[in-house]
């Protein structure tokens, strides 16, 4: 399975109806501090059919009882959400499965869940979230492609536009980005920009 190299994470539909439409094709949706299970649903239901309606593939972070009501494309868990999420009916309802790392225990918790990419960060400094790891460098990237093999990796934290060809380069096969995309002055032309300049 290939990724798009280009992956956006966004904490609204309203985002997802910003971006979506001009060309990405592959999007997480990540809410935070919402408890309101409708609310949540609605927003998991309005960028479902952004998506859909632009073949976009939508990965849903943490809620993945919702993600199977909705048929989003894929799940996202960090190793927290691992333990309680039941990973049949999500293979069941034929939803993929992606999953943060952090070090060679979690790469290895969460190779035994048989995801469809892992996830490593942060590979820079970030501000967009409080980890205990520091950054992890793209030595490091080159070093957990090397582990995974034909898996799917995405790299995280901290990536620039300017640093993406690097990341790339050292065996990421997609980026995912909050800041430097929804902190841009100018979101639309920056998610233009990373378009242009990653899709191969
Ligand atoms: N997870 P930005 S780093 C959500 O390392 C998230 O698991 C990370 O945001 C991890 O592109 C991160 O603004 C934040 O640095 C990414």
């Amino acid at each position: 399975m290939k990724l798009d190299p280009f992956y956006p994470i966004v904490d609204s539909s309203t985002w997802v109806a910003r971006l979506v439409p001009l060309g990405v094709k592959l999007l997480q949706l990540r809410i935070k501090d919402v408890e309101d299970e409708n609310r949540l649903q609605q927003e998991i239901s309005a960028a479902r059919k952004v998506c859909e309606r632009h073949g976009c593939q939508l990965i849903v972070n943490d809620y993945w009882q919702l993600a199977i009501d909705e048929a989003c494309d894929f799940v996202h868990l960090g190793q927290e959400d691992l333990e309680g999420a039941d990973l049949d009916a999500i293979r069941r309802a034929g939803l993929r499965l992606g999953v943060s790392t952090h070090d060679g225990d979690e790469l290895e918790t969460a190779l035994s869940a048989d995801p469809d990419y892992i996830a490593l960060g942060p590979v820079f400094p970030t501000s967009s979230k409080s980890l205990k790891w520091e950054p992890q460098g793209v030595a490091k990237v080159t070093g957990w492609k090397r582990q995974v093999g034909d898996l799917p990796l995405v790299a995280i934290g901290g990536i620039t536009l300017e640093r993406a060809v690097e990341v790339l380069q050292s065996g990421a096969d997609s980026i995912a980005v909050i800041s430097d995309v929804t902190r841009n002055p100018d979101p639309e032309q920056r998610t233009r920009d990373w378009i242009g300049q990653t899709r191969r």
